[in-house]
């Protein structure tokens, strides 16, 4: 019999992406697909593959006969809800912070350790977070050719990786500061954002964002990391099956709506020439490869916004250190970087039940 397939969290942001996603493909595994959302979105009609579909309330009933539940919802929802549904048979596809360094929950990117999926004693799988899913594909693929030693990445974040409210803060500071002569001073956007009505104080970011590069993501951690670099650091390593991995992060946000972007600074055991490199990307069926600087072609996020692969660009063997790789990378974060990876998992377990 065709599995069942739960969405809870269906009327959020990742949600809206992740039917946008099932509605684009060209087939399904699944015979019922049933949309969850907190008792606020129950009664909701929403169209999935030409069938209107209502929204149920999130309730341990509401997983009854489903065999795969994916979750886009906050941590907390997660943290209690996840589990809720592995008691109740179905194997939860989690894509929130909830469970992604449980040595018990699989922390999976299906074109680098789709094997993972089939050891889940908790029931459940995590979906890792924006930021290292949108270097994985590229990092997988040379860690098989070249074997992955060190890492040093600085992030250029989009505002939607904050939610709605950061989307919404990020268009209203274009707004306000349209037409007017800033960057010229000192403090002078914050001093037109403060007469607009926006200071930075309402912010979802710790300073102005348009017109600007803020080097915060996420919240504070031992010793000035913040959450986002841990991040990073901890899933590469538990993605990529190094545990020793030495890493180093930067997180940067900047003034773009989506897609995430990294500059990657990758040593390897091995040597590894711009041309093994290439042909390593070329042959990855969800990286598309965008690197000839002569011809201004490189991947940037206003160009890739939308699309599924990971763009990969600027690839230059370092001068100066032996054996490593520069190069740049592009990912939408709300597909690729979420709802995508989160149902390709849940492909993947369908092909598999
Ligand atoms: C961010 N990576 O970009 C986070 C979202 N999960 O803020």
């Amino acid at each position: 019999m065709s599995p069942t397939l739960a969405l809870v969290g269906a009327t959020g942001a990742v949600g809206t992406v992740m039917i946008d996603i099932i509605n684009g493909r060209e087939s399904v595994p699944w015979g019922e697909i049933r949309l969850i959302a907190s008792p606020r979105s129950a009664g909701k009609k929403i169209t999935v593959r030409g069938a209107e579909l209502t929204v149920v309330a999130l309730s341990p009933e509401a997983f009854d006969g489903v065999d795969i539940a994916m979750f886009d919802v906050p941590d907390e929802v997660s943290a209690e809800w996840a589990p809720i549904a592995a008691a109740r048979g179905a194997v939860a596809v989690d894509n929130s912070g909830a469970f992604r360094m449980d040595p018990e929950v699989p922390l999976v990117v299906p074109e680098v350790n789709a094997d993972r999926i089939s050891v889940r004693p908790k029931g459940i799988i995590a979906n890792p977070n924006c930021t290292t899913l949108s270097m994985m594909a590229a990092l997988g693929a040379l860690h098989r050719e070249f074997e992955l030693r060190e890492l040093v990445v600085a992030s250029y974040q989009a505002a939607s990786g904050g939610g709605q409210s950061a989307i919404d803060r990020l268009y209203g500071e274009l707004e306000a500061l349209a037409g007017k002569e800033v960057g010229v001073r000192a403090g002078d956007v914050r001093e037109v954002l403060e007469a607009a009505g926006l200071p930075v104080s309402d912010s979802p970011f710790p300073a102005p964002l348009a017109l600007n590069v803020v080097p915060w993501a996420g919240s504070l951690k031992d010793e000035g990391w913040s959450s986002e670099e841990l991040k990073v650091r901890n899933e590469s390593r538990k993605i990529l099956g190094i545990p020793d991995l030495k890493v180093s992060a930067t997180c940067v946000r900047v003034p773009v709506v989506t897609t995430h972007s990294l500059a990657v600074h990758a040593t390897f055991a091995r040597e590894v020439t711009v041309e093994q490199a290439h042909k390593v990307f070329a042959e990855q069926p969800t990286i598309v490869l965008v690197d000839d600087p002569s011809a201004a072609r490189f991947p940037t996020p206003a160009d890739v916004v939308g699309e599924d692969p990971t763009y990969v660009g600027r690839v230059r063997q370092a001068l100066d250190f032996p054996n490593t790789l520069d190069f740049f990378v592009c990912g939408d974060n709300l597909r690729k970087g979420a709802a995508l990876n989160t149902y390709e998992i849940a492909e993947e377990l369908a092909n598999r039940l």
